[in-house]
């Protein structure tokens, strides 16, 4: 892959490196038979020294899949051969997730691997939905069902309770379709309320359509660090989605105490501009490694799937000091 010759790489921070070998899987990496065209915007986890992607997959005629694909570096992954079983027995699932269902974040969670993602209908809705699995050792998942009221996407599961309470980040649709980010709470992570806006697209000078979660927030001492997605319009219907970091207080989850201003992640490659969606960077899962060094996992352009290397130290000072005057009240 070769980069735009004309694209500058000047509001590129420096925080993040790709892959060279990006992208890392396409729809070519699935089995022929499966027809797969675009695989992007996939959950990531380490199970042990494995690591483990649900990926968002598309086949050619448009119909969704989720598959899990291994590795054992983080970068060189081979996909099953058959996708995830979904609940498309049950027919809520069958009415509410039929058009689409997308964007997986994988959580750890009291002992069980959660699997958040948003779902479309053909009454025009969106909504979030919750699997749940305590191994990956095969393709069942629980599905514990539809956990928003329409119009909610971007669900994104903390990884531990807070304050007694489940929490989560998402991204209710205004009817502007534009979206800020949301903290919400559970009792049981079925039911979801007391939503509290944490940062909105008045927060971000490069963000003014669109602010919400991206991959699962990671608890560091200095709050839970949360890489996010912004997404403003550039020219009509012409959306740039990028990547950007805050962290937020480890009690006050809905209080975003730290920003970086600048986005972490820019649509600046070739596979990261062409593809279904132009100038799309969007990131579902973050890994952590023992020494620091962090593993992002993105989707190009809404058509392949990529990784880029940054840490936590190098994400957590470009954070700074920072206090919302839209979003929820200190
Ligand atoms: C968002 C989500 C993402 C997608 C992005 C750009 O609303 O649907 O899956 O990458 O749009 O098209």
């Amino acid at each position: 892959m070769t980069d735009l010759p004309y694209f500058p790489d000047y509001h590129d921070a420096d925080l993040v490196r790709r892959f060279e070998g990006n992208p890392i899987l396409t729809g070519r990496s699935f089995p022929k038979s499966a027809g797969i065209a675009h695989v992007f915007n996939s959950g990531a986890c380490k199970v042990g020294n494995k690591y483990v992607m649900v990926c968002r997959t598309e086949t050619l005629d448009l119909r969704p899949a989720f598959w899990i694909a291994e590795s054992d570096d983080g970068v060189r992954f081979t996909p099953r051969a058959e996708p995830i079983r979904m609940p498309i027995d049950d027919p809520m699932f069958r009415r509410y997730a039929d058009i689409n269902y997308y964007d997986p974040r994988i959580t750890w969670l009291e002992g069980a691997w959660y699997v958040m993602h948003a779902c479309h209908s053909r009454l025009g809705d969106c909504r979030i939905s919750l699997l749940r699995t305590t191994s990956f050792d095969n393709d069942d998942f629980e599905w514990l069902g539809f956990v928003s009221d329409p119009g909610q996407r971007n669900g994104v599961l903390f990884p531990e309770k807070i304050g007694g309470h489940y929490v989560r980040l998402d991204r209710p649709q205004t009817s502007w379709e534009g979206g800020n980010m949301w903290v919400s709470r559970s009792p049981d992570l079925i039911h979801w309320g007391q939503s509290r806006a944490a940062l909105a697209t008045d927060d971000l000078s490069w963000a003014w359509t669109k602010v919400g979660g991206g991959a699962p927030p990671i608890r560091t001492d200095r709050g839970w660090l949360n890489i996010f997605h912004g997404v403003r319009t550039q020219v009509k219907a012409h959306l740039v989605y990028e990547v950007g970091v805050c962290l937020h207080d480890l009690e006050r989850p809905e209080v975003v105490t730290h920003l970086c201003r600048q986005p972490i992640l820019t649509p600046m490659k070739l596979y990261e501009h062409v593809g279904q969606s132009p100038s799309v960077v969007f990131v579902c899962g973050a890994i952590v490694e023992p020494d620091g060094s962090v593993k992002l996992y993105y989707g190009g352009a809404d058509a392949v799937q990529c990784v880029a290397f940054t840490t936590l130290a190098e994400l957590l000072d470009a954070c700074e000091p920072f206090e919302s005057t839209t979003a929820v009240p200190r």
